[in-house]
């Protein structure tokens, strides 16, 4: 019954009622038809609060069905990302993953971050971690790598060809090798600039002294560019002796066919300490002519790929911020900080996306080693080089060095 008819039964009521009072010979019909009515109003109503009852029923079950709703939605993102698909992407991990082994063009002849030992035939290096630590994310194992040693020369088409994944190896991040020469970078992992070498008891204590001499340089390098530049820069006349890799430009200017030698200044500390006859005799300027950030680096296009390098890379900078280490990892897969278990992969599917495991960034930990600990093995204090960290120091340390979030 509806609001209308409930308004009739009670205003017929009323009227019975009214007639009932004014004496009516019909009055014992009228009360029975007044009593009928009101078993009807006391029916009507008894519809009303049954009709109420069913309104709070329905409101309670399609609360019910959102809360469930939202339940599933959650459920299934969970359970089932989004798939990812690479724009312009290339076949670089697949490749790698199918053949077992990572190739690396790397350096043999620069003791510290690239160098094969002639007696062990072995290569080590603060840049052989790194091609280490991309094999461990990408195959789970840091030893399954194979390195192709280049030259400044060589390096280059080394990479384009196809013939090595990566390229690791003193490489500095320029603008026209991100564009013209078809490449990308990683982020850099180690913040460099350019040196000059001469002899301790030469008198040259700055370039401007070096007028009118020769300098020692390597081919295919940005030092040769730069050693142009600066020293046209400051009116310097000078003779640049061009040699094809290391070895020889380094035997030329111990022999002392140059006053000076000039390279990446970490690469003037790797000479100094390991590739001259009697390093002590030589000293290295002051003076920083360009810089340097050297990285690894992929073929542009496979964005997939230099993601997966670059991550790696990074994964290594963050885990050095988080105190994690190749001897402590295991025990941060317990940790109560939701930043350790997502780089590690305990929680979260953050690799996912990059087509590798999820405990990746782990494997690089557990079988290389944080940021830290790679610099000092290779280029730290307790090695021949003898490098402090500087500009390399964690940007909480005043450095450059600085992880994105794994988020
Ligand atoms: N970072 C500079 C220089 C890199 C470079 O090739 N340095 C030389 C001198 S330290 C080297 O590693 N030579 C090793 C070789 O070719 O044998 C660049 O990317 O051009």
């Amino acid at each position: 019954m509806n609001r209308k008819s409930i308004l009739f039964v009670m205003v017929a009521a009323a009227f019975a009622v009214v007639l009932t009072a004014c004496g009516g010979g019909a009055a014992a019909e009228l009360q029975a038809q007044v009593a009928d009515l009101q078993g009807q109003l006391e029916a009507a109503q008894a519809q009303v609060e049954e009709a109420n009852g069913m309104i709070e029923a329905a409101k309670a079950e399609a609360a019910d069905a959102v809360a469930a709703a939202a339940d599933a939605a959650t459920a299934a993102a969970d359970a089932d990302p989004v798939a990812v698909t690479f724009e312009g992407g290339g076949d670089t991990l697949a490749a790698v993953q199918a053949r077992g082994t990572l190739k690396c063009g790397g350096n043999a002849n620069l003791p510290g971050f690239g160098f094969l030992d002639p007696d062990t035939n072995e290569f080590s290096g603060f840049d052989v971690d790194y091609c280490g630590a991309v094999a461990a994310a990408v195959l789970g194992d840091a030893s399954a790598i194979e390195i192709t040693p280049t030259t400044g020369t060589t390096r280059f088409p080394t990479l384009q060809s196809g013939e090595v994944d990566v390229l690791i190896r003193n490489t500095t991040w320029t603008i026209s090798r991100d564009t013209s020469l078809g490449f990308d970078f990683a982020p850099t992992t180690f913040f460099d600039g350019q040196g000059m070498m001469v002899r301790a008891d030469s008198g040259i204590a700055s370039l401007e002294d070096m007028e009118g001499g020769t300098v020692c340089v390597q081919a295919g390098t940005t030092t040769e560019k730069n050693l142009a530049d600066v020293f046209r820069a400051k009116g310097i006349t000078y003779e640049a002796k061009v040699f094809p890799d290391n070895p020889s430009t380094t035997a030329a200017y111990d022999e002392g066919s140059c006053d000076g030698l000039t390279t990446d200044k970490s690469g003037l500390a790797s000479i100094k300490a390991t590739s001259l006859s009697d390093g002590d005799a030589h000293m290295i300027l002051d003076e920083t002519m360009s810089k340097e950030p050297l990285g690894p680096v992929t073929r542009h296009g496979d964005n997939n790929w230099g993601d997966i390098v670059m991550w790696v890379v990074n994964c290594t900078i963050q885990a050095e911020e988080f105190g994690i280490t190749s001897a402590n990892v295991d025990d941060f897969l317990t940790s109560d900080n939701p930043g350790h278990l997502n780089l590690l992969g305990v929680e979260g599917e953050l690799a996912q996306a990059l087509g590798l495991a999820n405990d990746f960034c782990y494997q690089v930990i557990t079988q290389v080693g944080n940021y830290g600990e790679i610099y000092d093995r290779n280029l730290g204090p307790d090695t021949p080089l003898g490098l402090g960290r500087g500009p390399n120091a964690q940007y909480y340390d005043g450095g450059l060095i600085y992880a994105p979030p794994f988020r």
